[in-house]
C-alpha cells in the first residue's frame, strides 16, 4: 500500500471508531434539547414527530433551516445561537435515521392522549351563530396550521381556528353539519363542534397516519395509520378509542394502510393495504342496517393481482378503481371481489381525486395524472379510456359539480402551476385556462352548494381563496389566506355530490 492509501485508510478507521461516539453525542444533544416537544424517541409531542417518515416532504436543507432559525408561527425556536451548525447538521441527519424498530402506540397510549374538552351533550344543540348552514366551507390553512370556517353566501370567514401541525386529506363533515373531524400528518384525530366553534375532543391514535373515514350513521371514525401498522377505530361520541385492527395480510405480512373511505350504502369501511395486495371491508351494521358492536364488526378481505397505491369508489359503492404500482388501474366489483377490468393508465393516476358525471347516456370518469400531463377520461360501461386530455403539466385535483357544465383541474407540478384549466364536460376540451395569481400555485377547487361559484386556493403564504363565477368564469372575491390548500363544502360532502372527494 503507498502512503496515500495509508493516509485514507487512517482516515477510515478513525471515522468508523468516531461514528458511534459522534452518534452518541448527536442523540445527547437531542435529548438536551428537542426531547422536551419532540419526544424522547422522536415520536412527536407538542412539536411534530422526527423520523423520516414524517419528515419526507421536507428536504435536509430545509430541516437545518428550521433548527437554525426556528419555524414562523409555530412555538419551534431557533437555535443557531445555541448549536454550532455543525451540530445542527449532525441533528438533522439524526433525525432523517429510520427508528430501530416500530413504535408502539396501543390503547395505553392512545388513552394518555386523549383529551374530552366539551362532553357530548354539553353544549347548545342549534347553532351560535346566523349563517346558512348547509352552504358552509372548512378551508384548511397549510400555511400557519389554521383553519377558516367560511359563509359560503357571502364568502365571508365566521371564524378562523388553530389545527394541529399539518392537517392532510379532506376533514370529513358529519352529523348533518354540526360537526367536522379533522387528521393530522402526526395521527392527532380533532373533532369540531361548528354549531358552537369550538373544539371537542381530540385523540392520537397514530404515529404516521394516512386519512380517517366517519361511519354514514355518525358513530364510529375509523383511521388508517402508516406507523404503526394499523387500522383505529374511535368513538366519534368523545373519541374514545374503540379498537386497534392490526394491519397484517392474510400471508402474515405487516402491511402500512394506504387509506380509510366509508361507503354507506354498505355500512361499511373500505380500507386499502399498501404492502400486501389486499382490500378490506369492515361492516359496522348489519343488512338491515342494525348498528354491530365493535368487537362484532366482521373483517372481509378481497385478494388484488397488485398493492394498490390509490383508490376510487364509484357513487354506488359497487366498484373500486385502484392506481397499481408501476402504472395501470385495477377495476375490482367490491361484491364479488373479482378483478373486472384493467386501465390502460400509465403514469400514476391520482384516482383519489377522480370525478364522474352523466355524459352521451354513460357516467364517465376523469382523473388527472401525478406524472403524466393528462387528464383521462373513462367510460365506465366499458372502462376504456375515451379521451386523454393533454394538459400544461400533471395535476392533482380535479372537481366538479352537478349545476355546472365544467371540470376543473389544477396543473400542480411543473412550470405552469400557476394555471387553472376549465373542462368541459360535453366536448371533453379545456375551454378556458385560468391564471389566478401569476407564479403562485393554483390549485384544489370546491363548488358551492349550488354549483355557481368555483373557490381556487392560491397556495402560498402570501396566498388567497379565489372565488370565480362558475358560468361566466370571472373572479368575484379574493380573500386573503396563509396557504389554503383544501376547502370542503358542508352540502356537497353530506350529498356525496358526483363531482367531490367524499
Ligand atoms: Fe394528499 C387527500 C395521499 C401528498 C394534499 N391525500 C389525500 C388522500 C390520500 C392522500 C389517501 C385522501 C384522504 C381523505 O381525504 O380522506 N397525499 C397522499 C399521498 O400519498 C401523497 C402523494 C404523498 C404523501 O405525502 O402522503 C400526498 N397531499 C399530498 C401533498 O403533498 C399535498 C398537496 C399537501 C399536503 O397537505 O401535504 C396533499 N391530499 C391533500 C389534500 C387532500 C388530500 C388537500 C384532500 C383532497 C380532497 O379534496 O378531498
Amino acid at each position: 500500500m503507498n502512503v496515500s492509501g495509508w493516509v485514507v485508510g487512517f482516515v477510515l478507521l478513525v471515522s468508523w471508531l468516531w461514528a458511534p461516539l459522534l452518534l452518541a453525542d448527536t442523540a445527547a444533544l437531542y435529548q438536551q434539547y428537542c426531547a422536551e416537544c419532540h419526544h424522547p424517541d422522536r415520536l412527536g409531542a407538542i412539536g411534530p414527530a422526527l423520523i423520516p417518515q414524517n419528515l419526507h416532504r421536507l428536504r435536509k436543507k430545509q430541516a437545518i433551516e428550521v433548527i437554525s432559525h426556528g419555524r414562523p408561527a409555530t412555538q419551534m425556536a431557533p437555535f443557531a445561537d445555541r448549536l454550532s451548525p455543525a451540530q445542527i447538521a449532525a441533528l438533522a441527519d439524526y433525525i432523517y435515521t429510520p427508528l430501530a424498530r416500530m413504535p408502539v402506540w396501543g390503547m395505553k397510549e392512545m388513552r394518555a392522549n386523549h383529551r374530552i374538552l366539551h362532553p357530548p351533550g354539553s353544549l347548545p344543540a342549534r347553532p351560535t351563530f346566523k349563517a346558512d348552514m348547509d352552504n358552509l366551507f372548512v378551508v384548511v390553512e397549510l400555511g400557519d396550521h389554521h383553519f377558516t370556517l367560511l359563509d359560503g353566501d357571502t364568502f365571508t370567514p365566521i371564524g378562523r381556528f388553530p389545527t394541529r401541525f399539518a392537517v392532510h386529506g379532506g376533514p370529513k363533515w358529519a352529523e348533518g353539519g354540526r360537526f367536522v373531524y379533522f387528521l393530522s400528518r402526526d395521527g392527532w384525530v380533532s373533532k369540531f363542534d361548528v354549531w358552537n366553534l369550538t373544539w371537542v375532543a381530540e385523540i392520537r391514535a397514530g404515529i404516521n397516519a394516512r386519512n380517517l373515514a366517519v361511519s354514514d350513521d355518525g358513530r364510529w371514525v375509523m383511521v388508517a395509520n402508516y406507523l404503526p401498522h394499523d387500522l383505529v377505530l374511535l368513538d366519534a361520541r368523545d373519541l374514545s378509542p374503540a379498537r386497534i385492527i392490526d394491519a397484517k395480510g392474510e400471508q402474515g405480512t405487516s402491511s402500512r394502510v394506504s387509506a380509510v373511505y366509508a361507503a354507506p350504502p354498505r355500512h361499511s369501511f373500505i380500507a386499502a393495504l399498501k404492502d400486501t395486495p389486499e382490500v378490506w371491508e369492515i361492516r359496522y351494521a348489519d343488512g338491515h342496517g342494525r348498528p354491530l358492536a365493535r368487537d362484532k364488526m366482521p373483517l372481509r378481505r378481497l385478494r388484488l393481482k397488485g398493492v394498490l397505491d390509490d383508490f376510487f369508489l364509484t357513487q354506488d359503492y359497487r366498484t373500486i378503481l385502484g392506481s397499481t404500482r408501476g402504472g395501470g388501474a385495477q377495476v375490482i366489483d367490491l361484491d364479488s371481489g373479482r378483478d373486472i377490468a384493467r386501465l390502460d393508465l400509465p403514469g400514476l393516476p391520482h384516482l383519489s381525486s377522480a370525478i364522474t358525471w352523466a355524459r352521451n347516456g354513460t357516467r364517465v370518469l376523469a382523473t388527472p395524472n401525478i406524472r403524466k400531463p393528462e387528464i383521462a377520461i373513462i367510460d365506465t360501461a366499458t372502462w376504456k379510456v375515451i379521451k386523454r386530455i393533454p394538459t400544461p403539466g400533471p395535476g392533482f385535483f380535479m372537481r366538479s359539480h352537478e349545476n355546472t357544465p365544467y371540470a376543473w383541474s389544477d396543473v400542480f407540478f411543473g412550470p405552469h402551476r400557476d394555471l387553472m384549466l376549465v373542462i368541459d364536460k360535453q366536448a371533453l376540451k379545456i375551454v378556458k385556462t385560468l391564471r389566478p395569481a401569476p407564479g403562485k400555485t393554483s390549485a384544489h377547487v370546491e363548488f358551492t352548494r349550488d354549483g355557481r361559484y368555483a373557490l381556487v386556493s392560491i397556495w402560498d403564504m402570501d396566498g388567497a381563496l379565489v372565488v370565480y363565477d362558475a358560468k361566466t368564469l370571472k373572479e368575484v372575491k379574493r380573500i386573503p389566506m396563509k396557504k389554503p390548500s383544501g376547502k370542503y363544502n358542508v352540502h356537497n360532502k353530506l350529498t356525496r355530490s358526483e363531482g367531490t372527494s367524499h
